[in-house]
C-alpha cells in the first residue's frame, strides 16, 4: 500500500503540468452533483484540451448525460475515474521478468527519450539486483555513445561499444553474445533516432534483430518504443508506422512532466493497443516509474 502511495505521487507530479494547465479548473465540475448544458460543454472542452481524444471524451459525455438523466444526482468524478479505467485496463502492462536472458531494443525518433530511458531503465533493473549489460547501438554520432557511457556509469552498469559509424548489429550480435554467456538478465539496446519513413534506418533495425537471433532466436523479447509526451496526439500516427515496421512490444510516454497533454495516454492506449510499460516523469535516474493505470488514474484527477 506505502508502494501504491508513493506510486500516485510520482504520477502526481509528472502530471503537474496537466492539472495545472486543464485539470484543475475542471476542479468545480467534477465537484458537482448536477450539471447543465453550459457546463457538460465547459467539460467536454477541457477535456479535449488535456488530449484525452475525441473517442473517449465522447463516450464519457454520453455515460454522463446518461446518468444525468436516470438520477438527480451523479457524481462526475467517479464517472470519469470508471471511464478512464476502462480503456486503460484493456492494455495491461506486462512485467519485466528475466527467466532467461532477455533482451530489450529501445527504438524511436529523434530526441524523444531513448537513452534517457536506456539508463534509468538500467539502473532500475540493477537496482532489482539483476545484471545488465547495455549496448552502444546509436554508433551514428560519437556524442551518443559518450551519453551512454555517462548513464552506464550511472547505473554502475557495463556499457559494450564499437567506434563511431561502427555497425550497430554487429555490436548488438557481441552484446547478446556476452550476456549469452554470462547469464547477464538483460541487454538493452540503444538505437538512433530514426524517421518511419526513412527505409535504411529501418532496415537497419531488421538487421540488428536478425544478427540478435543468430545468438538469441527469440530476440529481441521486448521493442520498446519510445513516445515524447509533449507532442501530444501529434505523435500517435508515427508510432502506428513503428508498430508495424519495428515490431514493437510496449510503449514508454517520457517528459510527461513537462507535458500539458498527460491525457494522452487514453487515445495511445486506445489506437496503439499496446501497453504502456513505463513513464518518465523527469531527467533523474529515478524519474521512470513502471506504469500503473489506477496510480495514473488518481495522479490524475487529484485536482
Ligand atoms: N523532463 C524530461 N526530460 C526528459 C525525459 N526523458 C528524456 N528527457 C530529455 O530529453 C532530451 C533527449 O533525450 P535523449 O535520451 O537524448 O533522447 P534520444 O531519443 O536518445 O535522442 P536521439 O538519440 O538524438 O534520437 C534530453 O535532454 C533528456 O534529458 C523525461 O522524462 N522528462
Ligand atoms: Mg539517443
Amino acid at each position: 500500500m506505502a508502494l501504491f502511495t508513493g506510486l500516485i505521487d510520482k504520477f502526481r507530479q509528472g502530471l503537474r503540468r496537466t492539472q495545472e494547465v486543464v485539470l484543475r479548473p475542471l476542479g468545480h465540475l467534477l465537484g458537482l452533483k448536477k450539471l447543465d448544458e453550459d457546463q457538460l460543454l465547459e467539460l467536454e472542452d477541457l477535456l479535449l484540451q488535456a488530449d484525452l481524444g475525441v473517442h473517449a471524451v465522447d463516450r464519457l459525455m454520453l455515460r454522463l448525460r446518461f446518468e444525468l438523466k436516470r438520477s438527480n444526482e451523479i457524481d462526475p468524478k467517479a464517472i470519469l475515474k470508471d471511464e478512464l479505467l476502462k480503456v486503460l485496463h484493456q492494455q495491461p502492462t506486462r512485467p519485466f521478468v528475466a527467466p532467461s536472458t532477455q533482451v530489450v531494443l529501445l527504438v524511436g525518433v529523434n530526441g524523444v527519450g531513448k537513452t534517457t530511458t536506456l539508463g534509468k531503465l538500467a539502473a532500475h533493473l540493477k537496482g532489482r539486483g539483476e545484471d545488465v549489460l547495455v549496448v552502444a547501438g546509436d554508433t551514428f554520432r560519437a556524442a551518443a555513445i559518450d551519453q551512454l557511457e555517462l548513464w552506464g556509469e550511472r547505473a554502475g552498469v557495463p556499457v559494450i561499444r564499437n567506434q563511431m559509424g561502427g555497425d550497430p548489429a554487429a555490436i548488438a550480435f557481441d552484446g547478446a553474445t556476452s550476456a549469452k554467456a554470462k547469464g547477464t538478465h538483460w541487454v538493452l539496446i540503444d538505437t538512433a533516432g530514426r524517421l518511419h519513413t526513412k527505409d535504411h534506418l529501418m532496415k537497419e533495425l531488421d538487421k540488428i534483430r536478425r544478427s540478435l537471433q543468430k545468438v538469441i532466436p527469440d530476440a529481441p523479447h521486448r521493442v520498446l518504443l519510445v513516445l515524447d509526451a509533449t507532442t501530444g496526439q501529434n505523435g500517435i500516427h508515427q508510432a502506428e508506422a513503428f508498430k508495424q515496421a519495428a515490431g514493437v512490444t510496449d510503449l514508454v510516454l517520457t517528459k510527461l512532466d513537462g507535458s500539458a497533454k498527460g491525457g494522452v495516454v487514453v487515445p495511445i492506449l486506445e489506437r496503439l493497443k499496446l501497453p504502456i510499460a513505463f513513464v518518465g516523469v523527469g531527467e533523474g535516474v529515478d524519474d521512470l516509474i513502471p506504469f500503473d493505470a489506477d496510480a495514473f488514474v488518481d495522479g490524475l484527477l487529484d485536482v
